[in-house]
């Protein structure tokens, strides 16, 4: 019986075979999926051949995933998924896994979605396996106990299964310490071609390549919409994160890094360590990460924009004090205001990211969170005011199934439509009311985004009739202005270099001096 964790290296033998399928997102702007790039890596070392399937890149539709399927014989077929697409579109990626699958194969789930309801998702999947939070170790003593190896799946941390119509789950196992000891992602295993070539951000010429990566997992923080997969935060170690830079870099010509961390600035050491290194060992290069205002003031900002930050993602939330409290944000408007200044001083762009329908709002605040929008917008993303939905796991989820709001994670599925509407209404406002201010707040952003970046307004007109014929006409297919959020509908490229340093002191050497 194995008591602990497998371990991540090249002293275990497992062999088999391995799929990970990565579904559609119905989208041409696909991100490289690192959670199964990071899991491949890891039973690649213990000599288990992986494979991916690609749907998102390819579109493959569920009847080309069961004829692939059909010809093949897998150990593990692996499935990774974040909630708001389950009912539309990978719950039936998930039927046709299981109707295709024999016996001698395990249909693995795992991610946020799984993660955030693990017993519903069982059910609705037909899954025989469900791995909560972080995969690398789990998924390797899943493929241990199918291969015959001396460990029982019931027993493996973190696994969750339905035996005799009963879940059973066994405890959460702790998360990998030393991030450091993970393998690269299997890069190799993906379409990089496609991968390195879909992304287009602001600030990006159309031949610069975008590819994420990740320096740190977790986050210090536990606002109250925000699930968290596993506790506390963990930073890899700088040199480690610069080395995989220079790999996507001179194997793929990446030179746009798009840093997927929740909470990419954690400590002035940190950050200030990890950019100095970028400026030291790599060629000029762009980089976009996400930060919190409480972790951003002039000595970071000149430092990210001295190593080559052009767009910071920011969680400003919301513009009233008294959401921001309940939302346990840990962070003031004063603050808000002063990140939005900085990095506008910086030359950074900014993600305005606020939501709203939070309990302590009203129309308001909504006003005032457009508003805030307007006054510090570089037009880096078409912004708009998004209901926010209470996504199973977080917080304001428990809140709403405690208020009989909803009576669990089946219910949210069955009224989940589009993360452009309402789903649970925490601050009492008729629902037509909410609506009608959306619209009219919806359509200024989005004419003011467009007159300012001297758009098509057709384009523009498409969206404020795509928000209409949501919020009156009941057309849940729209998706918001995120599929046009790629260069083309944004700021034009300011080649970086229009920052106004307002006398911030540059760096002797730094790439920016001659601006
Ligand atoms: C990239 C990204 C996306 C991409 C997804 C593509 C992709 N390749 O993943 C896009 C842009 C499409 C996207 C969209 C959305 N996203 Co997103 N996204 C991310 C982001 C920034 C990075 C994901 C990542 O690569 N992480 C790094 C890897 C190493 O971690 P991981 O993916 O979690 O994988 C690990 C585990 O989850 C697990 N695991 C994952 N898959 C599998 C599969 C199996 C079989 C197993 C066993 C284990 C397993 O093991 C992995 C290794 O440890 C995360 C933030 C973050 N840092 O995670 C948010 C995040 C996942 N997104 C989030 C949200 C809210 C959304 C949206 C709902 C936003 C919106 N309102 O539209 C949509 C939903 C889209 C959908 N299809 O459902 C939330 C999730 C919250 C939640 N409760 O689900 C996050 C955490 C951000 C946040 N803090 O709010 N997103
Ligand atoms: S919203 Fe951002 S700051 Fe808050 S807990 Fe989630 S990742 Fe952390």
């Amino acid at each position: 019986m194995i008591k602990s964790t497998a371990p991540i290296n090249d002293s275990l033998d497992v062999g088999g075979r391995v799929l990970f399928v990565i579904p559609d997102n119905y989208q041409d702007d696909n991100v490289f999926p690192l959670g199964p790039g990071y899991m491949a890596a890891c039973l690649r070392l213990a000599n288990v051949q992986v494979e991916a399937y690609c749907m998102d890149v390819f579109h493959h539709s569920n009847d080309d995933l069961a004829a692939f399927l059909e010809g093949e014989s897998y150990d593990l077929v692996c499935l990774g998924y974040m909630g708001p697409r389950f009912k539309r579109g990978v719950q039936e990626t998930c039927k046709t896994i299981r109707r295709v699958l024999g016996p001698e194969s395990w249909f693995v789930i795992g991610g946020y979605g799984p993660s955030s309801c693990p017993e519903f998702m069982l059910r609705e999947t037909g899954a025989d396996v469900l791995v909560m939070g972080e995969g690398e170790e789990t998924i390797l003593e899943v493929m241990m106990a199918k291969r015959g190896h001396d460990i029982k799946l019931e027993e493996i941390q973190s696994v969750v299964l339905i035996r005799d119509d009963e879940v059973v789950a066994a405890p959460r196992r702790r998360t990998i310490k030393y991030l450091n000891t993970l393998p690269m992602p299997a890069w190799d295993l993906f379409p990089m071609d496609s991968y390195t070539s879909s992304l287009k951000f602001a600030r990006m010429a159309d031949t610069d390549k975008a590819f994420p990566l990740i320096s740190t997992r977790g986050c210090t923080d536990k606002c109250s919409f925000c699930f968290r997969l596993d506790s506390g935060i963990r930073v890899r170690k700088p040199e480690q994160v610069v080395a995989e830079m220079k790999e996507l870099n001179t194997r793929w010509g990446v030179n746009y890094f798009y840093f997927v961390d929740e909470l990419a600035i954690v400590s002035r050491s940190q950050i200030l360590k990890l950019l100095a290194l970028i400026r030291e060992q790599l060629p000029p290069i762009k980089f976009r990460m996400d930060c919190r205002v409480t972790m951003f003031d002039d000595e970071i900002a000149v430092a990210l924009k001295d190593a080559g930050c052009v767009f910071l993602n920011i969680g400003f939330e919301t513009s009233s004090q008294e959401v921001l409290d309940q939302m346990n944000k840990r962070a003031t408007v004063e603050q808000n205001v002063a990140a939005a200044e900085t990095a506008r001083r910086a030359g950074i762009g900014i993600g305005i990211n606020m939501i709203w329908g939070m309990p302590g709002d009203s129309l308001d605040t909504m006003r005032r969170n457009a508003e805030f929008i307007k006054r510090f917008n570089q037009y880096d993303q078409i912004r708009t005011i998004r209901p926010i939905t209470p996504y199973p796991g977080s917080p304001l989820f428990n809140m709403a199934v405690q208020n009989g709001d909803l009576s669990g994670p089946e219910d949210f599925y069955d009224k989940f439509r589009n993360s452009d509407l309402y789903m649970v209404n925490f601050v009492g406002v008729p629902e037509t009311e909410i609506y009608q201010t959306l619209y009219e707040i919806n359509k200024d952003l989005i004419y003011d985004h467009f007159r300012n970046i001297d758009g098509d307004m057709e384009v523009a007109e498409g969206l404020v009739q795509g928000f209409h014929d949501l919020y009156f006409r009941g057309d849940t297919e729209f998706r918001g202005p995120r599929l046009l959020t790629t260069n083309k509908h944004v700021r034009a490229d300011s080649a970086t270099t229009q920052g106004i340093w307002d006398g911030l002191e540059l760096k002797e050497g730094s790439r920016l001096s001659g601006m």
